[in-house]
């Protein structure tokens, strides 16, 4: 394998590996799938830290760097290959606003999910998380308004970013039912070729996917 091949580690359950794998199906990009199996906490051994300090997915590796924080990958991969891109300076930095703002807001989608599926908490934190969550889920309706997608008039990486984030949201007993626009912006980005929700797109185990 060559350092130019792009490797990406993480796992089938994680919103935060979909993002960039998302990006890597759509533009139809070969790479390697490396497996880190979260329920046995290998995220949190020796090995996976040397390559993601904060014990967690996803990671990128790529011509000797080594890239962590979903939404840094999705920076990188626009940038080395001018892939979902937008067009303007100034929509390439709306499109990282977006970005930035997904990461404070669509993470509570995230986290009523994780808390649903994978843990039992007190319902107070429930009850703490998940008007934010249905908040974020508002805000991209109401952004979706009029337009086919967040940035400019094509994909960029805000919509597979804040797509990639909520993508698993029935988990967390949430869903688009009553906000059209985005199930319209949804819809559009499953129409795209390449495109597959997580349990069909990302391994579970050691894979090389091909272009
Ligand atoms: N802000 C990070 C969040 C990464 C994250 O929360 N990863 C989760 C899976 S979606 C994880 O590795 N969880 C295991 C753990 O924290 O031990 C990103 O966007 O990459």
């Amino acid at each position: 394998m060559t350092d130019d091949r792009l490797v990406l580690h993480g796992s089938f359950t994680s919103s935060s590996t979909y993002k960039p794998m998302l990006f890597l199906a759509l533009a139809g990009l070969p790479f390697s799938f490396r497996t880190v199996n979260l329920k046995y906490g290998v995220q949190k051994q020796p090995e996976h830290l040397a390559i993601n300090r904060y014990g967690q997915v996803p990671v990128l590796r790529h011509r000797g760097l080594t890239l962590v924080m979903s939404n840094v990958i999705l920076d990188y991969l626009a940038r080395t290959t001018g892939k979902f891109e937008a067009a303007t300076e100034q929509d390439r930095w709306r499109a990282r606003e977006w970005l930035s703002w997904e990461n404070d807001a669509i993470t509570n989608v995230a986290r009523v999910r994780h808390f649903h599926r994978f843990r039992t908490v007190d319902p107070a934190v429930m009850d703490f998380f998940r008007p934010p969550a249905e908040a974020a889920l508002d805000m991209i309706d109401k952004s979706l308004e009029g337009r086919q997608w967040l940035v400019g008039d094509s994909c960029t990486i805000a919509d597979i970013g804040c797509w990639g984030r909520m993508v698993f949201m029935a988990e967390g007993g949430m869903s688009l039912d009553a906000r059209p626009h985005a199930r319209a912006w949804r819809d559009r980005l499953m129409a795209m070729p390449g495109f597959a929700l997580p349990y069909d797109l990302i391994p579970k185990k050691d894979a090389e996917l091909p272009a």
